[in-house]
């Protein structure tokens, strides 16, 4: 890989953090989950019983937190989700002239993050946004956000599951640097319940809702109370089918139901495991020693928040020992796997507290594969 030396002199001087106001807890998850697949054996045991259909196993709430470390998650609409005939959020259509709902919850996040980089929408020049999923083509959701706050300039979406928020605040960061934008809004409204089969017991208890949103300028321009230099940048991607979502748009030219079998979200979990972790660790510790420190000289490790146990691996093999809520804090607990936006929520809740020169990595990983971080030190402008 050739290493990209980045300028100095570039940060991240706000985040906002919106979650939606509505939750669920694995109980109730699993309660409405097993009342389906219950329902769904008695209608089905003719088939059952003569090995046409396998009948659907039960979940359970103590085997989620075990296997996950997920205890809710938040939702845009639970209702929905929760009722056994339906399986799925209801979350109505809107007009076209209408805010669209990933614009409204991006909206949301983005204003906290420009009020705590004490920043007017009239001095950012780009807005981008970045998501597993976007709820439509065109216009952008980046533009439609770029719109609603009267910024003049340019705005586009961008995808890459779960590296979507460090991969577009590494595109704000190489914008910055080569002089396109003086301040970039990043947004990354993750919406990833209605491609949640919630019908599928080895995966309806992964995902949350929420929206994160960044802001990126010159070191010389931050304005806020504190900020974060960026020390370096670093992305990695390398192909599997591993975690894969194949519904688009073409299913309506290859004749095929969008929404059938294996169009949703799904995944080999374990072997995502398996793989994942070395990856991610040799990719942090070769980043960090990149940027000139031992990857014990990091007070904070923001990572991705799919697995707790796959962050305690992470952990170990970086540092030797267990993973802290100190130095590796977790938000998986309340709010599941929000895609691309967990490693943001951790560092938006838990950075506030870290002294100026103290350094941190912002890290996800996850389907594609891919890999991106972001190694940072905290700062008073
Ligand atoms: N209740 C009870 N038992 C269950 C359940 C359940 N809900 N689910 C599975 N089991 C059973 C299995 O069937 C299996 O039974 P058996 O041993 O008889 O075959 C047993 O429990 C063990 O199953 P697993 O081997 O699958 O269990 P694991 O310990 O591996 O845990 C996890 C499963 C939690 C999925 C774990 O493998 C994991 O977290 N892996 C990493 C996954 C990961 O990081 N994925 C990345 C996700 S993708 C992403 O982050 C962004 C994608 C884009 C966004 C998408 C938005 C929708």
């Amino acid at each position: 890989m050739s290493e990209y030396k980045l300028p100095r002199g570039i940060a991240i001087s706000g985040t906002g953090l919106w979650t939606p106001p509505e939750a669920i807890g694995n109980e109730e998850l699993v309660d409405s989950y097993n009342t389906w697949a219950e329902r769904y054996n008695r209608e089905h045991a003719g088939e059952i019983e003569a090995g046409e259909l396998a009948a659907k196993p039960l979940s359970s709430a103590e085997f989620i937190e075990k296997a996950s470390g997920i205890k809710s998650r938040y939702v845009l609409s639970r209702e929905g989700i929760l009722d056994p005939d339906r399986m799925r959020p209801y979350i109505p259509e809107r007009a076209d002239d209408e805010l669209s709902v990933q614009a409204e919850m991006g909206l949301k996040a983005a204003k906290l993050a420009l009020e705590k980089a004490n920043k007017r929408p009239e001095e950012i020049d780009t807005v981008i946004v970045g998501a597993s999923y976007l709820q439509r083509a065109y216009p952008a959701i980046a533009i439609e956000i770029q719109h609603a706050l009267g910024i003049d300039g340019f705005a586009f979406d961008m995808e890459v599951a779960c590296s979507s928020a460090t991969f577009s605040m590494q595109r704000a960061v190489d914008a910055v640097a080569a002089g396109s934008a003086g301040a970039v809004l990043v947004v990354n409204p993750e919406l990833a319940s209605p491609q949640v089969d919630y019908t599928d017991r080895d995966s309806h208890f992964i995902f949350g809702d929420v929206a994160v949103a960044s802001v990126i300028e010159r070191r010389e321009t931050c304005r806020a109370d504190s900020a974060w230099e960026i020390l370096g940048t670093r992305a990695k991607t390398v192909f599997s089918s591993n975690i894969r979502s194949n519904f688009g748009y073409t299913a309506r030219a290859a004749d095929v139901d969008p929404f059938g079998a294996g169009k949703l979200f799904r995944q080999n979990g374990r072997k995502v495991f398996k793989e994942v972790c070395p990856m991610a660790a040799a990719h942090i510790e070769e980043h960090v020693r990149a940027t000139g420190v031992e990857p014990g000289g990091v007070r904070r490790y923001w990572l991705h928040q799919a697995n707790l146990n796959m962050n305690n691996l992470i952990i170990r093999k970086l540092m030797g020992d267990d993973a802290s809520e100190e130095r590796a804090p977790v938000v998986l607990d309340r709010y599941a796997n929000t895609a691309s936006a967990g490693s943001v929520i951790a560092f938006n809740l838990h950075s506030d507290d870290l002294q100026p020169g103290d350094r941190g990595v912002i890290c996800s990983f996850g389907a594609g594969y891919s890999i991106g971080s972001l190694v940072v030190e905290k700062f008073h402008p």
